[in-house]
Formats: structure tokens, C-alpha cells, sequence
């Protein structure tokens, strides 16, 4: 990042329900650290209470000559705006505030730019901004018109360019699709090629501290921080269970309230890939007063992916933040079960671990098997990718009691190993 540029100040505005009685900062909160993140600097917030926005111009006459009045005052370079504008509501503010006008899809997708790093992403990234784009080239090309005004460009310039434009832009986007294709086929092989271990994806909404538990439990060293949308890229790693069994740990990208659904789109392959999984970690950030909210908005993207019948345990993370328990009763009532931890100091952790154990043993079969010597190189496999809860050594073999996925019990028994019987005990000794 260019250390020299000067941070653009910029006024925040947005809609919020009728009666809503928070201030407009709380209701911009989130948008505050949106804006942050995508290095702006909030200076100002505007709310105004609406049943619906304003077709033509968002807020109402009124209100926008007031926000104009504020983007004078402070001398704002920019307004950011809380929705997702259509392209006709963003020419008629930048009108009238005189500054660019940057909705909340156009900001998330400048942050999704900059903390892209694998190609994937970055493809991903640049094809939803060129499909956000498209639709809104004419507004582009008729501000560079008027900014230029003076200067000689015959009228109709904008026009014939916004052709060519448009043109250019549909062959990228076709040529970014092949290549993105490509990469998803690649990954598919690498998905289908993994071992026979049980997935778990951590999914949830962002800043919630997917990475940092992914950190904690695995050396997988995956970037995290304070910062919306740190990570863009799903990275999945082993992780010991306590007990000495290995599962498969995913990290992927987090979800957000009114996501541009181009992002989503595109993303698509990601996420999917994520959900490849036999659990999900569905992480929140229980000390958020929007905690609630994040965890419907985790509903509704996970909906739209068509995994929300995957089963899934609720992780309510930063409890070191939570001053009283009792905030976390309207959680428990949307999902009595969510377990609430903190990553930071440990704590809850054990209780996490026992729901994630009580998951397996609900999915999974417990059996005893005989192991034969002639089978004896399944052992290894079988303490790497099943819980084993006894093990005795006879002379036909190893015999084991376990817990594991219907798939790998059915490879093991044609593999070699078989269901125990009675006469596979040793002779209890007379003497005990
Ligand atoms: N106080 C506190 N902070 C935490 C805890 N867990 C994570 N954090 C902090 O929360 C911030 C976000 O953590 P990440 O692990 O990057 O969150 P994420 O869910 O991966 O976020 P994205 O990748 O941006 O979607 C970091 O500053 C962490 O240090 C916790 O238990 N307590
Ligand atoms: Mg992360």
C-alpha cells in the first residue's frame, strides 16, 4: 500500500427501519469498519428512517440536501452509502453531493480486491467487479463527460465508447469464466483425491475468528487479524482430535449482511468446496451485539449455497469479551445447543471438543474388529482416521474396538480386517 496516499474522509449514509432507536452510528457500525478496512476514514454518519429507499434518489429530497450540506461542512472527499445502490440512484447522489458515491457492494468488492492473493481469488474478485461493472458503464462514462466538458469532447463520445467498453468487458468476463473453470476442476481432482477423513469447514460470518481457531488447532498459520474479510482463499489442514485421531480442518471466506450477491456468485466455487464437508463449525462473534443477526445472516447465505441441512455445531467465540452470560440467552434460543468458547484464552474449548466427539459418535459405528497379522499395515490407518476406544493383541491378531465413518469400516473389512466373534477373545483367566 502506498504508504504516501492520503486517506479519503468520507461521510456514511444509510436507510434504517421506522422506530429503529439506535443512533445512526450504531445502525453504520458495521459499515464504519467496512470503510475502515477498505482505508477510508469515516467522518460522519447519516441515517434516515424509511419504510422503503427512494427509486430514484435512495433518501428522500430532504434528506439528500442535507447530506450535501454535511459533505460541504466537512469537506469529504467521498459518501459511502449502506446498500447496494442501482446505478441510477448512484448518479442522482453524486450529483447532487458533488463527491464519488460508493455503495456497500463497490466497497466490498475494493476490500475483496485488496486481500485477494491466489489466483483464484483474484479471478473471482475481478469477475464480480467486472459483472458490477457492466450495468453501470453509461454513469462512468457521462461524469468523465462532464468532468471533461470544457475541454472539446464531442457530445456522443461516451456512447459509442460505452459499446466498446461493454464489449470488452463481456470478453473478459468469458475469458476470466474459462480460466476460473479450470481452477475448479483442478481443485475438484485434489477434493476427490484426499483421504478418507472426516471434513470439518469452519463457516461463519467475518472477523468471527474462523482462522485464528484454524491457527489454534492446526499449524496451518493462516493470516488473521482484526479486519473484515482477511481471509478470501479456503485452506484446509489435518488436525489431531484429542485422543489421536485426524480430521480435516477447512478455513474459508466469511459471510456479511446484504453480501453483493456478484461475490457470492463468484465465489461460489469456494464456498462450495468448503462445504464439501461431513460438519460445519458455524462460528459468531458472541460479544457482537449483532451476534443474533450474524447468525441469521450465516442462515441465509449458507441457504443460498443449498448446505444448510448439513449438520453443524454453533460456535459462539469470544466469550472473553461477554461481560454477562445472559446476552447470549437470544443465541440459545435460536440454537440451543451452540456451544460458547473463546479462541484468545482456551476457554469452552473442552466443551467444543466433546461436542465435536458427540457428533462422531452419533454419525459414525462402533464396531470390534479382528485385525489380522496379514492385516496388520491397516492399523496405522485406522488409529490416523478412526477413534479407537480398545485394543487388545491376540495371537490371531489386533483386536479393536472403534468408532468410524460407514465408508472406511466397509474398506477396512475388504481390506482384511473382520467384524470380531466370540471365539476371537482370549479364554478368560481363572484366576480373576
Ligand atoms: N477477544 C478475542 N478476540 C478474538 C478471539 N478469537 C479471534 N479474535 C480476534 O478477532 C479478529 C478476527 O479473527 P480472525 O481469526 O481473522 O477472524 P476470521 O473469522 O478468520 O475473519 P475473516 O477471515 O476476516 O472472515 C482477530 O483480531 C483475532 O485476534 C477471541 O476468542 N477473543
Ligand atoms: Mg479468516
Amino acid at each position: 500500500m502506498d504508504g504516501q496516499r492520503k486517506a479519503t474522509e468520507a461521510i456514511l449514509f444509510g436507510i434504517v427501519p421506522m422506530g429503529d432507536p439506535r443512533t445512526a452510528a450504531e445502525c453504520l457500525h458495521e459499515l464504519a469498519l467496512l470503510a475502515d478496512t477498505a482505508e477510508f476514514v469515516p467522518a460522519g454518519c447519516m441515517t434516515q428512517h424509511r419504510r422503503h429507499a427512494d427509486p430514484h434518489s435512495y433518501f428522500g429530497s430532504g434528506k439528500l440536501e442535507e447530506l450535501t450540506e454535511v459533505v460541504k461542512l466537512a469537506h469529504s472527499g467521498a459518501v459511502i452509502c449502506d446498500d447496494s445502490l442501482t446505478p441510477n440512484q448512484g448518479k442522482t447522489i453524486e450529483a447532487a453531493v458533488g463527491v464519488p458515491c460508493i455503495d456497500r457492494s463497490e466497497l466490498i468488492l475494493q476490500i475483496f480486491g485488496m486481500h485477494a492473493r491466489s489466483p483464484q481469488a483474484k479471478l473471482q474478485v475481478e469477475l464480480a467487479a467486472l459483472q458490477y461493472e457492466m450495468p453501470r458503464l453509461r454513469r462512468r462514462w457521462t461524469h468523465l463527460e462532464r468532468q471533461r466538458g470544457g475541454i472539446g469532447v464531442r457530445g456522443g463520445a461516451g456512447e459509442k465508447q460505452i459499446d466498446v467498453d461493454r464489449n470488452l468487458l463481456r470478453t473478459r468476463i468469458s475469458t476470466i469464466q474459462r480460466d476460473l473453470k479450470k481452477i475448479e476442476e483442478h481443485k475438484e481432482r485434489e477434493v476427490q483425491g484426499r483421504p478418507d477423513l472426516f471434513t470439518i469447514a469452519l463457516v461463519g460470518y467475518t472477523n468471527a475468528g474462523k482462522s485464528s481457531l484454524m491457527n489454534k488447532l492446526t499449524d496451518a498459520g493462516v493470516l488473521a487479524e482484526n479486519r473484515l474479510f482477511s481471509t478470501l482463499d479456503t485452506r484446509t489442514r489435518p488436525w489431531r482430535l484429542p485422543g489421536g485421531r485426524t480430521v480435516l480442518l477447512t478455513d474459508t471466506v466469511g459471510f456479511l449482511r446484504k453480501l453483493p450477491h456478484q461475490l457470492v456468485a463468484s465465489f461460489h466455487a469456494t464456498l462450495a468446496e468448503a462445504l464439501h464437508a461431513d460438519l460445519l463449525l458455524v462460528l459468531i462473534d458472541g460479544s457482537s451485539p449483532e451476534a443474533a443477526d450474524q447468525l441469521r445472516t450465516v442462515d441465509e447465505v449458507l441457504e443460498t449455497l443449498g448446505s444448510n441441512s448439513l449438520p453443524r455445531i454453533t460456535v459462539l467465540n469470544k466469550l472473553d469479551l461477554v461481560a454477562e452470560r445472559a446476552s447470549l440467552t437470544p443465541l440459545w434460543q435460536m440454537d440451543p445447543r451452540a456451544v460458547p468458547v473463546s479462541v484468545l484464552t482456551g476457554e469452552g474449548m473442552p466443551d467444543l471438543f466433546a461436542a465435536i466427539q458427540g457428533h462422531l459418535a452419533s454419525v459414525e459405528q462402533k464396531v470390534e474388529l479382528l485385525l489380522p497379522h496379514s492385516a496388520g499395515a491397516l492399523h496405522g490407518e485406522i488409529r490416523a482416521k478412526a477413534s479407537v476406544l480398545s485394543e487388545f493383541y491376540t495371537e490371531a491378531g489386533c483386536l479393536m474396538t472403534i468408532q468410524a465413518s460407514p465408508a472406511l469400516l466397509g474398506r477396512l473389512l475388504a481390506e482384511g480386517a473382520r467384524v470380531a466373534e466370540p471365539g476371537d477373545h482370549p479364554p478368560a483367566d481363572p484366576e480373576t
